[in-house]
């Protein structure tokens, strides 16, 4: 529908919904993470899926060896989750599990690359061309690349390529703009921007017309 992925950081049942159905017409895909799956337990995932036309992507940062990482990504896109979310400093065994368990269960993995906030620049930065690099020798598709930081995003879109898919946080409240974004970015992530918003709907509405514009 739309190039814009809500992230749903909520920790509340009802608001979850509040927001959802607030959004829904507007939205393809909305991103899931440990709030929202700690406060409520995992079946959210399946539930939301249940009521709503909506893939899901789960972002749990998966980071561990390779054993544990497979077992993470399979529980979690076991209960609904269409793709879910893996950091690639761990390095390849551990990326290639979560790949390899993903493909078994006809999913899809995000490789995170380079992270939004300031504090990323001091350890990940060095290293999030490396590890875009290593995605693509792995043959993965599917990227997260920072929106508050265009020049990085842009240079990691150049190690993807074209055709890869990328994903970009920090769209509204951490300073990024979609409209930006979205010139090195398939879709932009944003969260508080708009289940914050006094009015959420109008929130994700005025994004919408800022990329049009
Ligand atoms: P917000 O628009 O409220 O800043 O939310 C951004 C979302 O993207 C949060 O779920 C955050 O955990 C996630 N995120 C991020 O902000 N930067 C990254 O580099 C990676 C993320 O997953």
């Amino acid at each position: 529908k739309n190039q814009i992925i809500l992230a749903l950081d909520v920790e509340e049942k009802n608001k979850a919904y509040e927001i959802l159905d607030q959004t829904t017409e507007y939205l393809d895909t909305i991103k899931i993470g440990y709030p929202i799956t700690l406060a409520l337990g995992p079946s959210i995932i399946t539930s939301i899926k249940e009521e709503y036309d909506v893939k899901i992507i789960a972002d749990f940062k998966v980071a561990d060896i390779d054993a544990t990482n497979e077992k993470i990504v399979k529980t979690t896109l076991n209960y609904g989750a269409d793709a879910i979310i893996v950091h690639g400093f761990t390095g390849e065994d551990s990326v290639l599990a979560c790949k390899n368990m993903a493909e078994k269960l006809d999913k899809e993995i995000f490789l995170l690359t380079e992270m939004s906030h300031p504090g990323a620049d001091k350890f990940l930065k060095p290293v999030s061309l490396d590890i875009a690099q290593m995605g693509v020798d792995l043959g993965i598709k599917n990227y997260v690349a920072p929106a508050t930081k265009i020049d990085r995003l842009k240079k990691i879109r150049e190690v993807v390529g074209k055709d890869s898919f990328i994903i970009s946080p920090g769209v509204g409240f951490q300073g990024g703009n979609a409209k930006d974004t979205l010139q090195y970015s398939n879709a932009a992530i944003v969260g508080r921007s708009i289940y914050n918003a006094s009015n959420p709907k109008k929130a994700l509405e005025e994004i919408i017309e800022s990329i049009k514009v």
